[in-house]
């Protein structure tokens, strides 16, 4: 490399022949022409670069169906009532987004494209490990992402992305599908995982130490680490729907002696560390490019390479937070809610390193650095986000709004897309001998930074006010009585105070208050915790009634709004 110093001036040879390498300087193997161009070359490749240029191919062609669906979900939200599809077609469409975008998308994004592409070169290696059980991978995955779209030829999945019991085992035959496609999926991802792992052990070159290894293969190495350990777990679960659904062994069925609340547990145990499977690979990329573009060695390396596997391991123990809401322990959630804000704390040291090593260094800003800045803006408010959805008593109220959507998104697209963005303009030229147009790059990158914003932000606010998440926006017909809603109070009311504590969304109307003030249970007297949760409706019984006197066009249009949002 220090014979091509920018000293040395490009010969007259130096074309498109030669890639625009000056003469003799040519490598002399081009993965694109080579061995052949032929399609059948290509399908039966070994080598590590065209494996992770066809998961590119595969995993953007995934993320365009995604973003179609997504689409698709915001249009019908345009309006209030059916805008191009109805209640049941939506259920469908946004749990389709999810899957596409989860499991065929952006598990695989980073780590099976840039990670494939990227390892053996920064550690000097050939290719990995296992070149042959490398493109198995890429087929296996293949495969799976059919079996899971086979499952729209057989009612499609309504379920969410989430598959939650007990509604898994009775809808539609397609979660069948869906749940085989994960589970077949699963496979791919552990096998790159175990393959990258022992090509980090076994082939750095030498000279290539631990301490030496670029930041975005420390990123890869915790991945990989996840990957092997968690996905198996997510496996066993769709395998263990799959039997409750067809066999009726009794696992996850309440009526058969099984337990719903145990499918969560099990899907979280795999899907909290798939969020860092997310995650990780991005932190890898903004490092790289915080060190180029800022013209200055990563500060603190050791701290931000030991920080990914520390979020890697910590990332196991917190699976809790997504079911503070579902009856769990008091206990059980205080620890969960504790060691989730201990992860803030390795996320924290990355943040603070790359500001550092911004503000030590110069900051060059092309394409790929407007990327890593709108990663560091966009992945802050995400973690702190999390941070607050982590908090117990934050959590009762956002859990399952739009505020974890505008968290997640944040997280995932505002951090991991945006992190693979940077990165492939990154190394564009590294994979493809050309490169981008810096002008289109800096505005595409822009419009994302915008686009991203006018979208999620505002579902901040729309959570915290209390819209709920995956609801189709339709008049729905009013229930009957009031205390009927009261029986379908979610489970963390009973659980907080042993007691149905009112909805998250009350109805604030003259009927509500005709129904007269609600009545405290006796213990309450002695439980100070509840006396509070239980003088909420009391609360909002006075308010109905201050309402109740004050007639007037906002008045109703509240009450419409509010009855849309059932
Ligand atoms: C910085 C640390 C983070 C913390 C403390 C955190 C915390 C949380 C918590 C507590 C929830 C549950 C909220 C609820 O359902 O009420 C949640 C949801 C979620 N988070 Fe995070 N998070 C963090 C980072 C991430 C990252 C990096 C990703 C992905 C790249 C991610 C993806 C998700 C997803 C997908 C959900 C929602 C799952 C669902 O219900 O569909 N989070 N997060
Ligand atoms: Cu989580």
């Amino acid at each position: 490399m220090a014979t091509l110093t920018k000293t040395q001036p490009r010969t007259a040879t130096a074309s498109r022949e030669t890639g625009g390498y000056p003469d003799g300087h040519a490598p002399v193997h081009n993965y694109l022409r080579e061995p052949a161009r032929t399609i059948w070359s290509w399908m039966t490749t070994v080598d590590h670069k065209r494996i992770g240029l066809m998961y590119l191919v595969s995993v953007s062609a995934a993320f365009a169906a995604g973003g179609i669906l997504a689409l698709l979900v915001r249009l019908e939200l345009f309006t209030v009532g059916e805008t191009i599809m109805g209640p049941d077609a939506y259920n469908q469409v946004f749990t389709l987004h999810g899957i596409v975008m989860v499991f065929l998308f952006i598990v695989p994004s980073i780590p099976a494209s840039l990670g494939n592409f990227l390892l053996p070169i920064m550690i000097g290696a050939k290719d990995v490990a296992f070149p042959k059980l490398n493109l198995a991978s890429f087929y296996i995955y293949g495969i799976g992402a059919i079996i899971a779209l086979t499952g729209l030829l057989f009612g499609g999945v309504d379920t969410g992305w989430t598959f939650y019991t007990p509604y898994s085992k009775e809808t539609v035959d397609g979660v069948l599908f869906m749940g085989l496609g994960v589970f077949v999926m699963g496979f791919s991802s552990i096998l790159t995982g175990l393959n990258f792992i022992v090509t980090i052990h076994k082939m750095r070159a030498p000279g290539m130490t631990w301490n030496r290894m670029p930041l975005f293969l420390w990123s890869i190495y915790a991945t990989s680490i996840v990957q092997i350990l968690a996905t198996p777990v997510i496996g066993i679960t769709m395998v263990l729907l799959f039997l409750e659904r067809v066999l009726q062994i009794g696992i996850f069925d309440p009526a058969l002696g099984g337990d719903p609340v145990l499918f969560q547990h099990f899907f979280w145990f795999y899907s909290h560390p798939a969020v860092y499977i997310m995650i990780l690979p991005a932190f890898g990329v903004i490092s790289e490019l915080m060190g180029t573009f800022s013209r200055q060695r990563v500060y603190g390396y050791r701290a931000v390479a030991l920080s990914s596997v520390a979020i890697a391991l910590l990332g196991f123990l917190v699976w809790g937070h997504h079911m503070f809401t579902s009856g769990q322990s008091p206990v059980s959630s205080v620890i969960f809610s504790l060691i989730t804000f201990l992860i803030g704390i390795p996320s924290g040291i990355k943040i603070f390193n790359w500001v550092w090593t911004m503000y030590k260094g110069s900051v060059w800003l092309q394409t790929p650095m407007l990327y890593a800045l709108s990663f560091l803006f966009l992945f802050t408010i995400g973690g702190v986000t999390g941070i607050m959805v982590g908090a117990l008593a934050a959590d009762i109220h956002l859990h399952d709004t739009y505020f974890v959507v505008a968290h997640f998104h944040y997280v995932m697209m505002g951090g991991t897309v945006v992190a693979m963005l940077g990165g492939l303009h990154y190394w564009w030229p590294k994979m493809t001998g050309r490169l981008y147009n810096e002008t289109i790059g800096k505005v595409s990158a822009l419009l994302v930074f915008l686009g991203f914003n006018m979208t999620f932000l505002i579902q901040f606010i729309m959570g915290s006010q209390g819209m709920p998440r995956r609801g189709f926006l339709g008049p729905r017909p009013r229930p009957p009585a009031r205390s009927v809603q009261r029986d379908l109070v979610p489970p963390q009311g009973q659980a907080l105070a042993g007691q149905p504590v009112g909805r998250r969304h009350p109805g604030v109307d003259a009927r509500d208050h005709a129904a007269g003030p609600p009545q405290l249970p006796p213990h309450a007297a002695r439980h100070p915790r509840s006396v509070r949760l239980q003088r909420r409706p009391l609360r909002r019984w006075r308010r109905a009634g201050r309402r109740h006197r004050r007639p007037g066009p906002g008045r109703d249009r509240r009450r419409s709004a509010d009855r849309a949002l059932r």
